[in-house]
């Protein structure tokens, strides 16, 4: 089988994220979103940290490198010059929520039309698994041998639930893309329905920025690296773990893009 070559991904573009991790997929979902959508020449991401800036290598498309936790800010300032770019950020937990709070909610309150893609792997990711603000009640990190306390460093913080208290942000969900496991005799099976729901949320964001509004969108996703597990205890922890803190849902979805069929 011929695989496809999709316009915003370089040609001979490899994937050097860890095995097993979603953030090759999460960005293999925006290419595809932009072909859809026709909007690629017009696409711009914005760069923050953390594993996600390693899309440079593989989107052929305009890039622009912000400061930690600063991409809403610099996306604000490309869409005031640039109304008719396409301007996204994938921002891990980390860089989004703790670093990067301030920006995000600004970027919200104001419905700057532009979109963030926070991958939420619970952690700080390419800094080697220190404890993030997602992080959930006595999950082991780097900085938490022990297990978060939330006691001592507060609960963690709900971003789909924060955003949703503000009257600006026209679409926000959360959802769940590390692939289930399905246990068949002795074989493993991964579902698709996560994949499936994950790009169509990417579609569903893209869309609502180009009729004016801002978007968001929470992917539960894997750092098996870091968590110290196998891939597939990862997949399974993303589903009996992180889906259960963070349930996935639709919380806001001003212009109904999710029920139209893209
Ligand atoms: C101002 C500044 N402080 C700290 C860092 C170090 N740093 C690089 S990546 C990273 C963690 C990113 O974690 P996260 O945003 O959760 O993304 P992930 O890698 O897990 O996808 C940090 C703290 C930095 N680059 N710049
Ligand atoms: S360190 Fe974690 S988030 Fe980064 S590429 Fe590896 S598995 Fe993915």
């Amino acid at each position: 089988m011929q695989i496809k070559q999709l316009s915003a991904v370089f040609p001979n573009a490899v994937n050097s994220y860890c095995p097993g991790c979603e953030h090759g997929l999460l960005l293999k979902f925006i290419a595809m979103a932009l072909e859809e959508l026709g909007i690629t020449e017009k696409a711009v991401m914005v760069g923050s940290v953390g594993c996600s800036t390693l899309a440079f290598k593989f989107l052929n498309i305009d890039y622009v490198q912000a400061p930690h936790g600063r991409a809403p800010a610099i996306m604000t300032g490309i869409k005031e010059v640039e109304p008719e770019a396409i301007v996204f950020a994938v921002q891990g937990d980390g860089d989004a929520l703790s670093i990067g709070l301030q920006e995000l909610i600004y970027a919200a309150n104001r419905g700057i039309p532009v979109t963030v893609f926070m991958y939420n792997n619970m952690v700080f990711g390419m800094t080697g698994g220190q404890m993030a603000p997602t992080t959930p009640e006595g999950m082991v990190t780097m900085t938490t041998p022990f297990g978060r306390n939330t006691e001592k460093s507060g609960p963690p913080i709900y971003s789909c639930e924060l955003l949703s208290g503000l009257s600006r942000p026209s679409y926000i969900r959360r959802v769940v893309i590390a692939p289930k496991p399905v246990q068949l005799k002795d074989r493993v099976l991964y579902s698709s329905k996560e994949a499936n729901e994950s790009y169509k949320a990417v579609v569903s964001a893209l869309k609502t920025q180009m009729m004016g509004g801002f978007s968001y969108v929470e992917f539960l996703g894997t750092c098996n690296v870091n968590w110290k597990m196998s891939i597939l205890d990862s997949k399974k922890y993303a589903h009996n773990v992180s889906a259960k803190v963070y349930p996935p849902g639709l919380f806001r979805d001003r212009f109904g893009v999710d029920s139209v069929e893209s």
